[in-house]
């Protein structure tokens, strides 16, 4: 079958740097657009011609829809094969090991993560490499090139594939494998974890409640949690896909799911508290009475990894983002282990992982992951967690104590501005940046600063180097205020403020986060001048 050739006119792509396109889900299902970045995608990876591909998404509206299109443009550019989840359904750590494990040319994701679904909210298409991570900058360059020339995409006109049920079919000369998205995902789960251990765990009347929040992780976690580890009825809850995520923001922290952090801090409570976002990479972890902060969970699970079969010969090294609080900096230090600081998102940690200089990384935004894929991954965190405290058999806030008492404590927060005139936050970083050489022995709010700096990375592994990833403000004590622009927002600008104390006084660790952090936060208002340049007295999201 030969596909026909459309004419069109470029469109206005992905911010470069940026590792997939978000956009308003009208935008994407306008005329040609999604054909249009689609062939983008293409022409940036240099053709599809004899490519195997992976494809698949997080359920949301146009999920579907947006398949069928890929599906029929990779039949007429000549694609050999691209293997898709059933109903068009993958997480993206899934889709991650389907890429690795099926040696395929790459991937497609359609997800826009933690936003939010349906015609009015937001959809998202990401390319990921034959490494199974995120692309990189080059290749998102080109992308992004393509996208500003493009003036004609192929398509063969069909009728819909069946993805409904799996096996192999053809569209023209293309084949098209559609597998369950969860099988080769569980048995990774199963070789990395103690099973028997964590089933033992429930068995023995451990209560856990895992909240999918209608987004993809739903049949993942039915699957694994209630199917293979007998987590008995009601331990997942919200598990079946909603294109429009039932109305709520598939984003796993205190504000979205606060449902979870309901019952978690009342008096019944679970032992054990999670949730994921819509594609299912990010993961939020609860005790009973108590919020495990993304960036604690990282160094947690860092500290005691090895507990896990997967991890039992120890890490070869751990990563951070450069926001993400040092916290995992000193559980390297005491195991003596590399540490590096990369800027935001994961396809910085592809090197790493892939150069075998880290086994584990994480971000402060509820992202973690290892070198089992090459995306972060939420229920791969939970089932740490649960192997970590089956073999412990201390409680969630039990396991923070120690924790707390071996290394000290990271205080953190984030504060988020959303929405603001994107002048005036670029006029506010433009400020921070003109200050720098000048604030070193400055005081704010009776804290000194001690160093200032704009935050770039040289890639130890392929040289290239990442420039303007946001301004870091070193406080006396080991105090820190990050500001950043987010590169995922989809409407004006989203001002990031990140916040961190240090104490290792045992009297001060279990200070509640806001009071310890108070003085933190005073001195990056008085730094930044939030409120004059936001428009805001107060942040829109706290995390
Ligand atoms: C945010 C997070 C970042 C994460 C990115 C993608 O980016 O801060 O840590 O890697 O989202 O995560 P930004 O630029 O808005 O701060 V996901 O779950 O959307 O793939
Ligand atoms: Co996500």
């Amino acid at each position: 079958m030969h596909g026909i050739t459309v004419r069109t006119e470029p469109i206005e792509g992905q911010k470069p740097g940026t590792s997939g396109l978000r956009k308003k889900t009208r935008v994407f299902m306008g005329r040609h657009y999604l054909e249009n970045f689609v062939e983008a995608i293409w022409r940036g990876i240099g053709g599809v011609e004899d490519a195997t591909l992976v494809l698949g998404g997080d359920g949301r509206f146009f999920n579907e829809r947006a398949a069928q299109v890929i599906l029929r443009m990779a039949a007429a550019s000549g694609a050999a094969k691209v293997i898709v989840g059933r109903n068009a359904l993958l997480s993206t750590p899934a889709a991650s090991n389907l890429i690795r494990t099926r040696r395929t040319d790459g991937g497609i994701i359609l997800s826009a993560s933690h936003n939010p679904g349906g015609p009015d909210e937001d959809f998202g298409v990401k390319f990921n490499m034959p490494n199974g991570g995120p692309a990189p900058q080059d290749v998102t360059d080109r992308i992004y090139e393509a996208s500003r020339t493009i003036d004609s995409y192929d398509i063969v006109e069909s009728h819909d594939v069946d993805l409904a049920t799996p096996g192999t079919r053809r569209l023209g000369e293309m084949e098209i494998e559609v597998v369950d998205p969860v099988e080769d995902y569980a048995h990774l789960m199963e070789r990395l974890f103690d099973f028997d251990a964590i089933r033992s765990l429930l068995a023995g009347g451990f209560r856990i409640r895992f909240d999918a929040m209608h987004a993809v992780t739903g049949p993942y976690a039915t699957e694994i949690l209630s199917n293979r580890l007998s987590a008995p009825e009601g331990s997942v809850v919200n598990a079946r896909p909603l294109p429009d995520f039932g109305g709520g923001h598939p984003d796993p922290n205190p504000i979205w799911a606060k449902d979870l952090i309901d019952a978690m801090m009342a008096d019944d409570a679970p032992d054990f508290g999670a949730a994921s976002d819509g594609d299912g990479d990010r993961n939020m972890i609860v005790g009973r009475g108590v919020y495990v902060t993304p960036s604690d969970s990282l160094a947690v699970l860092a500290a005691n990894a090895h507990l896990a079969p997967g991890y039992r010969d120890g890490l070869k090294g751990v990563a951070r983002s450069m926001p993400t609080s040092r916290a995992l900096d000193r559980v390297a230090a005491a195991r003596g282990l590399d540490c590096y600081e990369t800027p935001t998102g994961w396809k910085f940690f592809g090197n790493l992982l892939d150069a075998g200089r880290i086994t584990l990384c994480g971000e402060e935004s509820a992202g973690t992951g290892s070198d089992h894929v090459r995306e972060k991954d939420g229920l791969w965190a939970v089932l740490l967690w649960l192997n970590i405290l089956a073999v412990t058999k201390k409680s969630v806030a039990d396991l923070m104590a120690d924790h707390w008492a071996e290394f000290g404590r990271n205080h953190y927060s984030r504060h988020d501005y959303e929405g603001v005139d994107a002048d005036r936050a670029a006029e506010m970083m433009d400020r921070l940046r003109g200050m720098l050489g000048e604030l070193p022995g400055q005081v704010f709010a009776g804290r000194t600063v001690e160093s200032a700096d704009e935050f770039a990375y040289d890639d130890p592994v392929d040289g290239s180097r990442a420039e303007g990833q946001g301004i870091r403000v070193g406080l006396d004590g080991g105090g820190r205020v990050v500001y950043r622009l987010s590169g995922t927002g989809t409407a004006g600008a989203t001002v990031r403020v990140y916040l961190e104390d240090y104490t290792d006084d045992p009297a001060q660790v279990r200070t509640a986060p806001e009071e310890a952090l108070a003085g933190v936060v005073a001195a990056a208002e008085e730094i930044a001048q939030i409120r004059e340049h936001t428009g805001r007295t107060e942040p829109d999201v706290r995390t």
